[in-house]
């Protein structure tokens, strides 16, 4: 008998939460034989990234995974095998209450967020709080062997290397979403949080000897994008030119979509946590935009994920690379540190396949999370 999953998501903001929950309970179905529910407090948010979830359900079955309403009110529920809140979610009392009272009691665990400081590898695995005789474990994903690892569904990079190998796919992905860029056009994806520097980094490329055309998904963004354009609205479809800068407004398109736009593209700025790891997995230069926190806990982990994924670069290249990503996680002026990118752009592209090539080679997350439950029974 295949172990039983349940996987709660509390959705807090944006879409990383039920980014990572949703993949990660697609990837146990499909690849692990795992029967999954999973409980989401907001599935509006949800339907963004899969459009084909109904919101009025409180029951219903996508991809194989049995998603449910976390409604405010818990009913009466049997615990599964192995639950999982994620990102410390706070579990129904009920559902508690149904995990002790279980004859043999469940593996119960937090999925943490990623980070790639040294401490995670230490903690990892470790156990945490006891409820009534059950126990909790800390789970993290991470970059370095010792942790969780990082989502990555079995034959994603092989797909990668396919569709970025054929350029009439890509024209034809392209052409779904009204994007036709000029020939040899920089495309490049923008993801992210307000940035008061984007302006700075909008007039460099406008001002560039090379074209640049610039994906940009409805969201956050659009705002600082709109008072740089001059314009008093911006949506989608919007196509707008400012010297050798296209910009175009994208529809934020389903999840498996937006792997393909990443793919698409010579350079991404994301952001979160699941579009960083998936703009990894195009094994293009790409830009993050940290999620910030309180006391600014979140500097820590940028320089952390610098110095890990820096590690190989020439010096003048990484100077390069630090001090975009320090700029851009500031609100700080591109300006300069992008054209010193540019400089620097064949050693980088090359890096980012390494790079994705040397993390593609450890175990996954989901699969590390099957072992973890295997060692523990
Ligand atoms: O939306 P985010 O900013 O989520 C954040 C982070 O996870 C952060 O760590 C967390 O604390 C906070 O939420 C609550 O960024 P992230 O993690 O990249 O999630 C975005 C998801 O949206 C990801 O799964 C990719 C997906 N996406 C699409 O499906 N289509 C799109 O067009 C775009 C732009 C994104």
């Amino acid at each position: 008998m295949k172990a039983r999953w349940d996987i709660f998501c509390s959705v807090v903001d944006n879409y990383g939460d039920i980014g990572v929950t949703w993949r990660l309970a697609r990837q146990l179905v499909a690849e692990h034989g795992c029967g999954v529910r999973l409980w989401v407090d907001d599935l509006r948010a949800f339907e963004r990234l899969c459009p084909e979830v109904d919101v009025r359900l409180d029951r219903q079955v996508q991809e194989g995974v049995d998603v449910r309403r976390w409604p405010a009110d818990w009913p009466a529920t049997e615990a599964a095998d192995v639950v999982i809140a994620a990102f410390a979610c706070q579990l129904p009392p009920g559902y508690m209450e149904a995990m002790a009272a279980r004859a043999r009691t469940p593996l119960w665990m937090n999925l943490d967020y990623l980070s790639a400081e040294d401490w995670v590898v230490g903690c990892h695995g470790l156990p945490s709080v006891k409820f009534k005789g059950v126990q909790k474990y800390f789970f993290f994903p991470g970059f370095r062997a010792g942790t969780g690892g990082l989502l990555r569904e079995a034959g994603l990079l092989g797909r990668r290397l396919a569709f970025q190998r054929n350029a009439a796919w890509q024209q034809q992905f392209l052409q779904t979403l009204g994007v036709f860029p000029a020939a040899g056009a920089r495309l490049m994806s923008l993801f992210a949080y307000e940035n008061a520097g984007l302006a700075s980094w909008l007039d460099v490329l406008a001002a560039d000897g090379c074209t640049t055309h610039l994906l940009i998904p409805e969201g956050r963004i659009l705002g600082d994008v709109q008072r740089w354009l001059g314009i008093e609205s911006l949506s989608v479809g919007d196509v707008q030119q400012r010297g050798a800068l296209t910009v175009q407004v994208l529809p934020f398109v389903p999840q498996t979509q937006y792997d393909h736009l990443l793919w698409c593209c010579d350079f991404n700025a994301v952001r979160g946590e699941d579009s960083f790891v998936r703009a990894q997995w195009a094994g293009r230069p790409f830009l993050w935009h940290i999620y910030r926190q309180d006391e600014d806990i979140h500097l820590d982990k940028l320089d952390a994920f610098l110095e890990l994924y820096t590690e190989g670069l020439s010096a003048p290249a990484r100077t390069a690379l630090v001090s975009l990503w320090q700029a851009w996680n500031a609100d700080g002026n591109m300006a300069h540190s992008w054209k010193k990118l540019l400089e620097h752009w064949p050693e980088l592209t090359v890096h980012a396949e390494k790079w994705c090539l040397e993390q593609g080679s450890r175990p996954d997350l989901a699969t590390a999370l099957v072992q973890f439950y295997v060692n523990w029974i």
